[in-house]
């Protein structure tokens, strides 16, 4: 972990100790991800890559005896904000709001899935770093990590490498699913797969690539330095409140696509067959499809050049992928395209969005005696623009949840 994550773990541990009076009974935490290609692909069964930031969100928790969830999260300033503790027993999706319905709802899906973990209740004092509001999953990231500390809390460890099948713990992707479902039916958002998996399942040093629709997954290699480059990200600060509607008019696209060509998800739709259905579909769904069926195309590109160790030639892929996702897929900003146009012109071999869009983040892989070059040509560009200052940093693959405490 680096000296950052090691900080936020401390930071959780002493602010348990400061706020409850004594120490927790463990501290676990999950990172934040950038998901290097495969973008709005994983609802709809196709391939993701991501890869875990070194940021994390870091849980200090101990059991309680009344059966609720005292929720404190410290901010940046270092101000605690306490949600009143709420009984377990009378979570039902609607029943919390905000902020809190994050962790609110993962006890949610345990209570529902593994009643006896959660019945006594539980404090968690949650910190972290993974840069809010940015489209790097920090509200994954928090969920993940919530949900460990309350199994972990119960008893239940879950293993870091998938379960066995003899023993009755859940596995990570099982885990990863109950946290989908808090996002999807307790907080409201109807969000894949990727983020929970990416938080739960990368390890150092990798990508993961996830066939969501089989659920197979494998670590590739992916470590940058080695090849003298960088995954620089470069957070726009933009948010676009359009895109919490976007995001679910896509998906329906997507869904309405499937129906109409008679397939269970669009990855059963196969690059050499994206012609002939274009044709049968009506046009507003025709640039929706065209971006999933190219996109699961260009991830599996990545992934054979990534496999081979070729990690320069990738860029052109990355770029590709933010022009189907800015022309056809239309989940892009104007602050992204900035973004990606300054990095590529001063020197990045790939550069794209990455997330769900409408803001947030976008990635840039630039060899290393790039970096200031690239970065300062970001820089300017959002000043010409006038856009606010992006936040850059460079993202190396790193760890995935544990228990750290
Ligand atoms: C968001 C969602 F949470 C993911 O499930 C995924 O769809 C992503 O947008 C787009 O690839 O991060």
């Amino acid at each position: 972990m680096t000296p950052a994550a090691t900080k936020v773990v401390r930071s959780a541990a002493d602010g348990f100790r400061a706020l409850l009076g004594g120490p927790p009974a463990g501290v676990w935490s999950a990172p934040g991800r950038v998901n290097l290609i495969g973008e709005h692909t994983d609802y709809n069964d196709g391939f993701v890559l991501p890869f875990a930031l070194p940021h994390r969100i870091a849980v200090a928790a101990a059991p309680r005896t009344d059966g609720r969830l005292g929720v404190t999260t410290i901010g940046d300033d270092g101000q605690p904000q306490r949600a009143e503790p709420v009984a377990i027993e009378s979570l039902a999706p609607g029943s919390v709001s905000g902020w809190a319905a994050y962790p609110s709802g993962v006890a949610w899906v345990l209570r529902e899935t593994m009643p006896d973990a959660v019945a006594p209740g539980a404090d968690l004092v949650i910190t972290g770093n993974v840069p809010a509001g940015a489209g790097l999953s920090s509200s994954h990231a928090l969920q993940c990590a919530v949900a460990l500390a309350l199994l972990g809390l119960a008893g239940v460890d879950v293993p870091e490498t998938g379960g066995t099948q003899c023993d009755d713990r859940p596995d990570r992707v099982t885990v990863a699913r109950w946290v989908q479902r808090s996002e999807n039916d307790f907080v409201g958002a109807p969000t894949g797969l990727l983020d929970q998996t990416a938080s739960l399942c990368c390890a150092p040093r990798h990508a993961l690539f996830l066939d969501v629709r089989s659920f197979a997954m494998r670590q590739v290699p992916f470590d940058a330095a080695q090849a003298d480059l960088e995954v620089l990200v470069i957070d726009t600060r933009a948010h676009h409140s359009l895109g919490d509607s976007a995001y679910g008019e896509r998906r329906a696209g997507c869904e309405r696509a499937a129906k109409l060509l008679s397939v269970a998800s669009l990855r059963e739709i196969d690059a050499s067959a994206l012609d002939s259905a274009l044709d049968a579909l009506p046009a507003d769904l025709v640039p929706l499809v065209r971006h999933v069926v190219t996109e699961n195309e260009r991830v599996q590109q990545t992934v054979a050049l990534l496999d081979a160790g070729d990690y320069r030639d990738i860029g052109p892929a990355l770029t590709a992928s933010h022009a189907s996702l800015r022309d056809d897929y239309r989940v892009s900003a104007p602050e992204l395209d900035v973004a990606v146009e300054a990095a590529l012109d001063a020197g990045a071999l790939g550069a794209r969005m990455t997330g769900g869009g409408f803001g947030g983040s976008a990635i840039a892989l630039v060899p290393l005696d790039r970096h200031d070059t690239v970065s300062e040509a970001v820089t300017s560009a959002f000043s010409r623009h006038r856009f606010g200052a992006p936040r850059l940093f460079t993202a190396a693959p790193s760890a995935g949840a544990h228990r750290d405490q």
